[in-house]
């Protein structure tokens, strides 16, 4: 789907026309994949719109920038007033919300130290990431036969955007292959996570997630998800675990800000549990839609009214 485009992309700390939101050829982000972002839904709630872990990303993102060397030409009370702002300014019910942070103009050669580092802050309407009707029916995936990246190469836990060549990669095989989906392995073999997503797995009334040195991006809707577990009593921890126990799974969900909690019905053609949305992933999800939603208490804080 093309973009639903809005009116303005703040750029730098103005307000710009959307068309006009250009950056140079030449800048170091599009030779070498010099940028860190987020990506964050705001909903329409009966109270107003709000964001969801608005804090949380922001940190992730200062917290990518600094993993980077890069050092934001703004504090985070600017950033976070200015997505308040730029969804104010796009009158958004709901959106997307897609701040980045990039190595811009001035010379070129890998050192990026020379070039200024520059922010943008988008918003768009964004629809269900991985269907329409994939919360629902849930979606059919394939182990990728790429793997995510090892240690100490590209730091999974900077959302950066060179990460996502191999995100890329992933999600071209899948589509190929006809899934809407892929699940990367780490570099020892055990499960990591989807091209844009965290993953967990239900078995035998246990969730279960892979841990942060399975090169996972530390995603806040697998956080949301975890606390949410402990509210429900249902045990849930973080552990590595083979590609095989995804197959006798009794229950697979994606989680992200995107995608938010998306079942998984088949890998590599291997029908999951029942085929369908499991009874604990329908109770996950609902209860975290709801809190995004403001359908419950905010117990959390997690919503920031715009
Ligand atoms: N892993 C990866 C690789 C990833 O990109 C995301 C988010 C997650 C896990 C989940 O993180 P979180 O959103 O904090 O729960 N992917 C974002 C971008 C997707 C895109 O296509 O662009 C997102 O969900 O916004």
């Amino acid at each position: 789907m093309p973009f639903n485009e809005a009116p303005y992309i703040w750029m730098d700390g103005k307000f710009i026309k959307w068309k006009d939101a250009k950056i140079h050829i030449l800048s170091h982000v599009i030779h070498y994949g010099s940028s860190v972002f987020e990506g964050i839904r705001a909903y329409k709630t009966r109270k107003g719109t709000a964001i969801f872990r608005l804090k949380e990303h922001t940190d992730r993102l200062f917290n990518s920038a600094k993993i980077y060397r890069m050092k934001i030409p703004f504090s985070k009370k600017v950033i976070t007033q200015a997505m308040l702002q730029t969804i104010r300014r796009n009158k958004h019910k709901a959106c997307y919300i897609r701040p980045i942070v990039y190595r811009g103009y001035n010379q070129l050669g890998v050192n990026p130290f020379p070039c200024p580092v520059n922010v943008t802050i988008a918003t768009w309407e964004w629809g269900k990431y991985l269907g329409p009707e994939a919360l629902e029916r849930g979606v059919d995936v394939m182990v990728s036969s790429w793997n995510r990246m090892a240690p100490n190469t590209f730091p999974a836990m900077a959302k950066a955007g060179a990460n996502y060549m191999n995100s890329q990669l992933i999600k071209m095989e899948a589509i190929k292959y006809g899934f809407t989906e892929g699940i990367a392995l780490d570099v020892n073999g055990f499960v990591s996570e989807g091209s844009g997503e965290n993953l967990f797995i239900v078995k035998d009334g246990k969730v279960i997630t892979p841990p942060l040195g399975s090169t996972i991006l530390p995603g806040i809707t697998r956080d949301s998800v975890i606390t949410i577990c402990h509210e429900l009593g249902i045990d849930v921890r973080e552990d590595m675990f083979l590609r095989e126990f995804l197959y006798i799974a009794d229950e697979i969900f994606f989680t992200g800000s995107a995608a938010e909690v998306t079942p998984i019905r088949s890998v590599d053609m291997i029908k999951i549990g029942k085929g369908k949305r499991g009874t604990i992933t329908t109770e996950i999800q609902k209860r975290y839609l709801a809190y995004a939603n403001a359908e419950t208490e905010d117990t959390h804080n997690w919503l920031t009214y715009v």
